[in-house]
């Protein structure tokens, strides 16, 4: 296992120095942020990226993200260029030595939350979801913390209006004919795809979700069998869908060399569908930490990890879910664990 932190680029308030003094971390996730969605990135932010991690004595092997643009998912006439962009982007990555690419194939959100603030007995505070406030929400309407200033209001009608109609289908079709083109150069260029699950796991506004459940994974693994069409196993995102069995999925996807990123942390169930973002432990939410860690190890997991959404604790206000303290003890917990269940499978 090798213990990452996510960082945002110059732009973030922590800086590498900071994550560097994170007791056993190898190195940062992290993305070009100067570049439109669709376009190339230039060999020139690539390298610079990289020359500060590797100053800071921080390895950048893993991507988060290379996002794929609307045009791809919706399968429109434009895709074939956006994905031959995709494709040289990558091919520039792997010439930095970058091994993993996170990236998502949720149409227009991404992750989403109704309340980013919100606070605990302990007086932490942190992100969560009331399905209700979701319901609540007039679509042509929207404004969703976090959300706000991603699209203006005509870009998200046009958008929310091409995928009117959209089924599931037709979406993991879209997804295919991505990843066929793109895993062959991923091969040449030494990468690996992973494929963040939908966060919440689950349909919102009408918009279909295909990255949620172990069927669509058997799907996904199906579809495109390479062994660079792979997973981030995101805990918080699949362990909202109560049914998701966690620890037999790590452990199923890490034996079949499936998992080449995992982001860990953990969520306290409101009720069937709501919830909050919590600590690290185990013993903080409603996941099995542990038990989701002792998986990997034991479905012979070697590859990248990162803490995922902390709290804001200590007084700081950081960007939610990333601020510095909380995501720093969920390393440490993390590193407590790993270390633990490593050893004991070698003394066994
Ligand atoms: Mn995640």
């Amino acid at each position: 296992m090798k213990m990452t932190f996510r960082w945002y680029g110059p732009k973030d308030s922590i800086t590498l120095r900071d994550i560097r003094q994170i007791p056993g971390m190898t190195g940062v996730v992290t993305a070009v942020y100067d570049t439109p969605v669709g376009t190339v990135w230039s060999r020139e932010s690539i390298a610079a990226l990289s020359a500060q991690c590797k100053e800071a004595g921080l390895e950048m092997e893993v991507i988060e993200s290379v996002p794929v643009h609307e045009d791809i998912k919706l399968g429109r006439p434009t895709r074939d260029g956006l994905i031959e962009n995709y494709c040289e982007t990558v091919r520039r990555l792997g010439e930095v030595g970058v091994k993993c690419i996170c990236y998502n194939f949720m149409p227009v959100f991404d992750w989403l939350r109704t309340n980013l603030h919100t606070e605990a007995a302990d007086g932490s505070n942190s992100l969560s979801y009331r399905h209700e406030e979701i319901l609540a929400l007039d679509p042509k309407h929207l404004s969703l913390p976090g959300w706000d200033e991603s699209y203006t209001p005509d870009e998200l009608q046009d958008l929310l209006a091409a995928y009117e109609g959209m089924t599931h289908e037709t979406l993991f079709g879209n997804l295919v004919y991505f990843l066929e083109r793109v895993i062959p150069v991923c091969k040449e260029a030494g990468i690996s795809m992973a494929i963040h699950p939908d966060d919440p796991p689950w349909d919102v506004f009408g918009l279909p979700r295909i990255i949620s459940c172990a069927e669509d994974y058997e799907r996904l693994f199906a579809a495109v069998p390479d062994n660079e069409n792979g997973i981030t196993f995101c805990t918080g995102s699949l362990g909202a869908g109560r049914e998701n069995d966690l620890v037999k999925m790590a452990y199923d996807y890490a034996k079949r060399g499936k998992i080449h990123f995992a982001h860990i942390r953990n969520i306290e169930y409101a009720n069937d569908l709501d919830f909050r973002e919590t600590g690290h432990l185990t013993a903080g939410g409603s996941l099995d930490i542990y038990g989701i860690v002792k998986a990997l190890v034991e479905g012979g997991f070697t590859e990248y990890v990162r803490p995922d959404h902390g709290r804001n604790i200590w007084g700081e206000d950081g960007k939610p879910g990333y601020g510095l303290f909380d995501r720093a003890l969920g390393a440490c917990y993390l590193n407590g664990l790993f270390e633990a269940i490593e050893k004991g499978e070698k003394n066994k």
